[in-house]
């Protein structure tokens, strides 16, 4: 199957051109707004772990590794295309004009970052495997029948590709041919499960024949040829020829979240030595080295501006008003249970803010 669903790059392994059919379109302003993305994805990532272990913010999911497939994708999208991430994909998101302010905040518990974007069509990441696949679907749908021309992506996991709405959104999508790209980050786990456990397809993308719809393999460390990928089943779902499934393949570098130890069930200086040749960061330089459009006195300077961004944004988040106690009850349903009620009740009668 591998032969049948081959592993599209656009650079090596080496960042040297392996195809160079989309030089034109790849030119330097979109090569170096990548390579910004990929670069304030991954240090707003190293301080999310480090805020964490500081006990700054709670539970924080890493998603090192994965800046290629998160950027290369969010960057295909068009202004009012609609995206469903999961909890791995607030670089994606942040990519595509989410709030920073009110990602940090989401990260600190606040249920003001829970809000739906105001910039742009994010949905809230999705906790539950894959229950977002008919959700997005269903919005691509409506697009249909509103006369638009927007498309949706989905992002999910390896291990989504087992849960029953996984056949669903991709079978109704295929059948009501909705705009909308399946975008899978195969990052080689769920949780703590390698995916030759998980399935015995030897792709994520051959899943794509049972529903009769495109299955493409990405080489997800490959941010061009993620973008490039990304964008053509883009702009076939809005020409009306349906969705498409494609598989990223990536590597997920820490742990599946801070609550993990994944030194229990992968060894560490394995990760540690194959993270330093595969990096999706150092494969983009490697390409910009190459075709002279990299300039060590802008990435410092983009560094630096990055570096500032965000520590201010970390004691926005630091100084926002306290917490409102009843916030954890008043957005579980419309009407509270009377468990919840009582709950809440209890809480505030030992001084929570209520
Ligand atoms: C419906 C459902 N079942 C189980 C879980 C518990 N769970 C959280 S993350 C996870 C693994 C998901 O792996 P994958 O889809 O590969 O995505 P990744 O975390 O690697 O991005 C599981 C089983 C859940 N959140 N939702």
């Amino acid at each position: 199957m591998k032969e049948k669903y081959p592993l599209f790059q656009v650079m090596g392994k080496d960042g040297k051109w392996q195809d160079q059919t989309y030089e034109k379109e790849l030119n330097e302003a979109k090569v170096k707004s990548l390579y910004y993305h990929m670069l304030r994805i991954r240090t707003y990532d190293q301080k999310g772990v480090a805020l964490q272990r500081q006990g700054r913010i709670g539970t924080y999911v890493p998603f090192a590794g994965q800046e290629a497939a998160q950027v290369g994708s969010a960057l295909a999208l068009g202004e009012e295309d609609w995206m469903f991430p999961t909890y791995r994909d607030h670089g994606a998101s942040l990519a595509f004009g989410a709030d920073l302010d009110m990602m940090l905040l989401h990260w600190n518990g606040r249920i003001e970052g829970c809000l739906p974007s105001r910039k742009k069509h994010i949905m809230p990441a999705s906790i539950p495997i894959a229950t977002h696949l008919p959700h997005a679907t269903g919005a691509a749908m409506a697009e249909t029948y509103k006369g638009s021309k927007n498309a949706t992506i989905a992002y999910f996991g390896d291990g989504a590709t087992s849960e029953g709405d996984f056949h669903e959104g991709l079978n109704i999508a295929s059948v009501f041919k909705a705009p909308v790209v399946f975008f899978n980050q195969n990052n080689g786990y769920a949780i703590s499960l390698p995916v030759e456990k998980q399935m015995n397809s030897e792709t994520i993308a051959q899943k794509a024949e049972a529903y009769g719809i495109p299955g493409i393999r990405v080489d997800g460390m490959d941010v061009l040829a993620v973008y490039i990928a990304v964008q053509q089943a883009l702009d076939k779902a809005k020409r009306g020829e349906g969705p498409t499934l494609i598989e990223a393949v990536t590597m997920r570098f820490g742990a599946h979240t801070t609550a993990d130890d994944p030194s229990k069930y992968r060894n560490q200086d394995e990760i540690n030595q194959k993270r330093e040749v595969v990096d999706p960061l150092i494969r983009i330089e490697k390409h910009m080295k190459g075709r002279h459009i990299w300039d060590s006195a802008w990435q410092s300077s983009l560094s630096e501006e990055i570096g500032e961004e965000l520590d201010n944004a970390i004691s926005r988040m630091e100084n926002y008003q306290k917490p409102v106690v009843s916030d954890m009850f008043d957005y579980v349903f419309e009407k509270p249970t009377w468990t919840i009620a009582k709950q809440r009740q209890q809480i505030i009668s030992r001084g929570g803010r209520g």
